[in-house]
């Protein structure tokens, strides 16, 4: 299943976070940022998993966005080469910090892929969302290393406007992703699987976490929390301040 997890690396906080990228020119503060990321652990341990907790890295504002330089596939890790050059040295550092935790450690060398855009549907199939972070290079080598694992790979194109693949949409069960409505729009997911698709003005919701009996849901969107409740146990988590530097719930954790 893919969202049967027992552990998660997680990046504390730096004091830098104000000058992280952000699509809107905002500057969170790093106390509301520190508060909001420690009720972000809270659930993650209340979805039952072991937190492996890293140290913040002031030189890179973006670091507590684990997901971007690393993807963990079975027992392995793969180290991604994130696109902005004020985060692509994150790489070189979280590789050194988590390879203890992994069997193995593969690299995407050539070509540009973040984890963001990276969607792991049921621990088989794979889809990696082409953006202005991740190139038809990046995805095409990181599609071998996944391949040479034993997964399927799609590559598709995250739409023109949304940050990352994942920034809109997520798993809620091995065939069900939940999505807004510029994804429920893409042809590779809606032949392939069900799609639960959100309303209009709650797109922030399809960034959501499904860990174990658990789904962690973006706090504030109430017809997305009316919709998943019936079927799902959902736990609230706000990241208000943490998404003015357009991120979410996947991108705070890396999960195994
Ligand atoms: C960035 O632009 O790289 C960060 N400010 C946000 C990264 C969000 N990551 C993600 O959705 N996987």
């Amino acid at each position: 299943m893919t969202y049967s997890f027992k552990n998660a690396i997680i990046r504390k906080p730096n004091k830098n976070i104000q000058n992280g990228l952000s699509s809107q020119n905002l500057h969170p503060q790093y106390e509301i940022v520190l508060e909001e990321h420690s009720n972000y652990i809270k659930a993650m341990e209340k979805a039952g998993l072991k937190i492996n907790l890293l140290e913040p890295l002031e030189e890179y504002p973006d670091s507590i966005f684990v997901e971007d330089p690393a993807l963990t596939y079975k027992s392995s890790v793969i180290i991604l080469n994130p696109f902005d050059p004020s985060r692509n040295g994150e790489r070189d550092i979280i590789k050194g910090e988590i390879k203890h935790l992994f069997d193995k450690m593969l690299f995407v060398e050539d070509g540009f892929v973040e984890g963001g855009d990276i969607l792991n549907i049921n621990n088989n199939n794979f889809i990696i969302g082409l953006s202005n972070r991740t190139n038809k290079l990046g995805a095409e080598n990181l599609s071998k290393i996944l391949q040479s694992l034993g997964a399927k790979v799609e590559i598709c194109k995250t739409p023109y406007d949304v940050l990352h693949f994942k920034s809109e949409c997520s798993v809620l069960d091995d065939d069900t992703i939940l999505v807004s409505n510029k994804m429920a729009k893409l042809d590779y997911l809606k032949s392939n699987y069900h799609l639960i698709e959100l309303p209009i003005g709650e797109e922030g919701a399809a960034n959501s976490l499904r860990i174990n009996d658990k789904l962690l849901l973006p706090d504030g969107f109430n017809n997305a929390e009316e919709m998943l409740s019936k079927k799902y146990d959902i736990i609230k988590v706000v990241v208000d301040e943490i998404a003015k530097v357009d991120a979410g719930l996947s991108c705070m954790s890396l999960r195994w």
